[in-house]
Formats: structure tokens, sequence, C-alpha cells
């Protein structure tokens, strides 16, 4: 039986995805397009009567502007929001910049898939010359925290989890426990690490899944935390398949 309901979104297409560039921890802005998804999930969710106690989100401003959108949308701009690192997409090392497409064609598409996709092989890592780097490494919003040893220069899948699961067991559970409803606004690869914990998917299983830009899904999950409902997306079955393509197809030499 459920007993506890939470809802998650990848944030609205961001600038970057729309230059299908590798983003990771480069604060880059919603697309006109993501804003309009952004708003269209908080209508979604409106129409479906969801409201929330507790707000989580990520340090980055694509997640950050989504939820806020969301929240006006279900006139709940007034609710706490907490934003960690914890919640930040993977670290994309030096890969961050780059072109999905160009890499792939220089580099072979199931590289580029290994690299997007795979459970626990990351990225080359972000070196200090990388034309990224200082505006990561020294941007302000990170004085307090990741402390410099946990400050990542890249990261797997594998990686981004154990950054990402404290928190979920942390800080999330508790507040679920003490009957709080909650919205996750983060990122694809933050969020494919909290789906794959929760759904128990293995290694091989997690590399299939791609998760859509501003679509709201919902999980129920039982007194043990583990799913009576998995990922069930607010948005119509063709509209869901077509985006999630979208996304896997973005590493494609073409
Ligand atoms: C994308 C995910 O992150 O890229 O870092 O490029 O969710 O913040 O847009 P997000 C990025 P893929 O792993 O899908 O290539």
């Amino acid at each position: 039986m459920s007993k506890y309901r939470i809802v998650m979104v990848r944030h609205g297409e961001s600038e970057w995805n729309k230059l299908n560039l590798f983003c990771g921890w480069y604060d880059a802005g919603l697309s006109e397009k993501g804003e309009t998804e952004a708003v269209a999930a908080g209508k979604a969710l409106k129409q479906a009567g969801y409201t929330f106690d507790l707000a989580h989100t990520s340090m980055l401003t694509r997640a950050q502007t989504t939820l806020q959108k969301i929240l006006k949308e279900i006139q709940q701009e007034n609710i706490s929001i907490s934003k960690t690192w914890r919640l930040n997409e993977r670290h994309y090392g030096n890969l961050t910049g780059m072109n999905k497409t160009e890499t792939a064609k220089k580099y072979g598409e199931e590289q580029v898939q290994i690299w997007r996709r795979s459970f626990d092989t990351p990225p080359p890592p972000m070196e200090a010359d990388h034309k990224y780097y200082n505006e990561i490494v020294n941007d302000a919003r990170y004085a307090d925290e990741p402390k410099p040893e946990e400050f990542p220069k890249f990261e797997s899948l594998k990686l981004t989890i154990d950054r990402t699961l404290p928190y979920w067991n942390g800080t999330i559970i508790p507040q679920l426990k003490e009957g709080k409803n909650i919205i996750i606004v983060a990122h694809g690869n933050s969020l494919r690490g909290i789906v794959k914990h929760l759904d128990q998917l293995s290694n091989d299983e997690i590399m299939g899944l791609n998760l859509p830009t501003g679509i709201p899904f919902v999980y129920e999950l039982d007194e043990n935390f583990k799913p009576v409902i998995s990922m069930k997306f607010l948005g119509d079955e063709e509209t869901v398949k077509a985006a999630i393509a979208s996304v896997a197809a973005q590493g494609k030499a073409k």
C-alpha cells in the first residue's frame, strides 16, 4: 500500500540543452522553450491537484528557475526551498561545453554513450586550463560546500549517486516520514541516480533510462520506501515517449 508520495521534475530545456552541449556544473539558464516547459509542468501539477510543503533543488539556475515557475503556477511561491549541490547535475568534467554530436563524430557514438550513460565510467577530468574551470570552481555559491576535497572535477553516475543519496536518505526521507509533500526539481543524471536507487535498477538497466525535460513524474512509496507506483509521468504517453527519444538521440553523430 502506498504511504508516501514524491514528485520529481528535470528542469526545462536549458540554453545548453538547446545547443546540445555537455553542461554538467556549468550554470546555463533556461531557453525560451525551457521556460514554457516549466510553466506547463506547473499547470500539469495544478490540474492534477498537487500541493507541496517543501521543495528541494540544486544550486544551478536552470533547476531553480524551473522550480520558481512551477510554484508560481500552483500559487505556492512561499513554501520553503532547500538548495543543495548534492542535487546538482553530474559534473561532466572535460566534456563540459563540448557539443554532443561533434563529440560523437570525433570519438564515436559508442564512446559518447559510455560517457553519457554508463554507470561507472567517468568522463575525463576538467583540468585547471579548461575554459570553464575557474568559473565553476571559484563560483561564490560553492563557498561553504562542497568542501574542497568533495568538489568534483568529473563524475560518473556512480559518483553522482554517492553524493546525492546521502541527501535523499538524510534529508528527504525524514521529511517524508514527517508527512511532508515534497517536490524535487533537479537534473537528468542526479534524478537518474535517485530513480536507480528507488527502482533498484541494475547498472545495465539504468543505461537505458533518459529523462525528458520539464515533465513531472511521481513516485508512490510503501512504508519501506519501496515503489508502489514508479515514475508516473504527468503528460500524455506519446509526448513523454517523444521527449525521452529526443534526449536519447542527443549523443548521435547524425
Ligand atoms: C545534461 C544531461 O544535464 O546530459 O549535463 O548536459 O539535466 O542539467 O540538462 P541537465 C548535461 P546527458 O547526460 O543527457 O547527456
